[in-house]
């Protein structure tokens, strides 16, 4: 009977609910106030084309400041980029040392900054039968300069404090990665914590040229590959993507302690990753509150990775701006190009990925991400008190709930900031189950090799499955925990849930 009730209250992996958008219509693709199209929607309804909807370049705070503004202070900056771009899109081969000319061309001031030494010794280490990077040089520069006839609508910010969404094509997005390649975006470079940006990530490429190292080399791989794809006629991806941030208002958070609702279903699997066998479920990405964290940089975690095999994610970065604590981006119909092994130093990029997925009625991959940064505990006792357990709860739950009426697949998620972040696996496993119930989906829960989580957030989970508890029930027995684990720093929340989990029932 044990046996029996074992299989019953965790589900398979095929149990799962993955995107359909079969029997949910999506309805014609449409401009909103908070949806920002930056293709023509009539030929995209009428004839499924990805024409460019027409629009004005705006040098505003609330947009993305182009490269080809036609402002009069960026009008002659781009004559330059142009110019420089022009004359290496126009030769055959195109050499390391001439990308790094062109780039300090039109960015004088960081001569003696920026490094290009990675792409140098990435170009002369990779196999001659790989080195198809001198032909490719050139067909990024003549993707950027498409630029403007690509996005001549002015891109919004997704800014914090406002649910907004942007769905753009995926050749639009390879043209503006082109322009991040080659560094060309306005405004983007400086460090300073007063500058215009400072609360964005970078987009510029510079960070990802320099200071090299075996994980720089494995990167430059992944994207090369990317922009290869991108730029062959043949292979180049035809569809469109959205971007959605969104925000989680105060009077929606929900009263943890009063949740009704009972745990949603659960696979728990110690084998297989979040990207590979949660495809087509909501995606879990292990985020930075700045979003991509440090894939241009020489970071190569749970988040990094994901970018650099899904480099269209990488665009993210141009418009988000940080999250704050009830907010998350949710990215739909994403591409991936690359297979990859290991983590971290033992990265590896493993060949091209020919994503199978199909696309929904906007041409968008069926595939969803959801970033959500976790909080970073660098003293691990901080994280069991009841503001940070509300605020992962939060965050958790902003990403979990879905927007607007669209379709909800169940999640695939994780050790969700308890690498880097150093968060307790057993107390980001129930707040994400918490989470997950409060919004009506079931987890896959892949514990990436951890037997011992696994078999131990099974056991707990069949033991509050039995018990029928609550999500309010498991929230109050979490702020017991919490004043316990501070008498006691050795109390384990397992052991814990296990001894008062009737008490529990009955005086809470
Ligand atoms: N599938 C399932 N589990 C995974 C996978 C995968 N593909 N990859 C890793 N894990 P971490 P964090 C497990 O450290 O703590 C980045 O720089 C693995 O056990 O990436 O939230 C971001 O930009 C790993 O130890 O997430 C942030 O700055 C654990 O998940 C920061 O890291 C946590 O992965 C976030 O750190």
């Amino acid at each position: 009977l044990q046996q029996m009730e074992r299989t019953l209250s965790c589900c398979q992996l095929k149990d799962m609910k993955r995107l359909q958008h079969g029997d949910m219509k999506l309805g014609p693709l449409r401009f909103t106030r908070r949806h920002t199209v930056l293709i023509d929607v009539d030929t995209f309804n009428s004839q499924r084309k990805f024409l460019p909807t027409k629009g004005r370049d705006l040098w505003h705070s609330d947009f993305v400041k182009m490269p080809c503004s036609q402002s009069a202070n960026q009008k002659s900056k781009w004559d330059v980029i142009s110019k420089k771009l022009k004359s290496l899109a126009s030769k055959k081969t195109v050499s390391v040392k001439d990308v790094e000319e062109a780039i300090i061309k039109y960015n004088p001031k960081y001569k003696d900054q920026w490094s290009f030494d990675a792409l140098h010794t990435f170009n002369k280490n990779i196999p001659d039968t790989e080195n198809y990077f001198k032909t490719l040089f050139p067909k990024i520069a003549a993707l950027a300069l498409k630029l403007p006839d690509f996005v001549n609508k002015a891109i919004p910010l997704l800014r914090k404090g406002q649910s907004a969404t942007i769905t753009l094509s995926q050749v639009q997005i390879s043209c503006l990665l082109a322009n991040a390649f080659f560094c060309t975006f306005p405004h983007r470079n400086t460090s300073n914590p007063t500058a215009e940006y400072a609360g964005y990530p970078t987009i510029n490429f510079n960070s990802l040229f320099g200071n090299w190292s075996e994980r720089k080399r494995e990167k430059l791989r992944a994207i090369m590959h990317y922009f290869k794809e991108v730029t062959d006629e043949s292979t180049r991806p035809k569809g469109l993507v959205t971007f959605h941030r969104e925000c989680l208002s105060y009077t929606d958070m929900p009263t943890w302690e009063s949740c009704k609702e009972n745990l949603s279903k659960l696979h728990i699997t110690s084998e297989g990753q979040i990207e590979l066998e949660g495809k087509g479920m909501l995606q879990v990405d292990f985020a930075n509150s700045l979003i991509g964290g440090g894939v241009l940089g020489s970071g190569l975690l749970q988040e990094e990775i994901l970018f650099l095999i899904n480099p269209e994610l990488i665009v993210a970065r141009l418009f988000t701006e940080k999250l704050e604590d009830n907010e998350c981006l949710i990215i739909t119909g994403s591409q991936q190009f690359s297979s990859y092994s290991g983590f971290g130093d033992s990265f590896e990029w493993a060949g091209p990925y020919e994503d199978q997925s199909e696309r929904d009625q906007w041409a968008r991959r069926k595939t969803q991400i959801l970033a959500i940064d976790a909080m970073n505990f660098r003293h691990c006792m901080d994280q069991y008190k009841r503001r940070h357990i509300n605020r992962e709860l939060n965050k958790a739950y902003c990403g979990f709930k879905g927007y607007d009426g669209h379709e909800k697949p169940d999640i695939a998620t994780g050790k969700w900031g308890c690498g880097a972040f150093n968060g307790d696996p057993q107390l980001k496993a129930l707040i994400q189950l918490m989470a997950a119930a409060k919004a009506k989906r079931g987890l896959a829960f892949f514990t990436f090799g951890d037997e011992y989580l696994k078999q131990s957030l099974q056991h707990i989970y069949e033991l509050m499955f039995t018990e029928g508890i609550t999500v309010g029930t498991l929230y109050k027995l979490l702020c017991e925990f919490s004043s316990a684990k501070h008498r006691d720093s050795d109390v384990d929340l397992f052991d814990f849930i296990k001894k008062n989990i009737r008490n529990s029932k009955s005086h809470l």
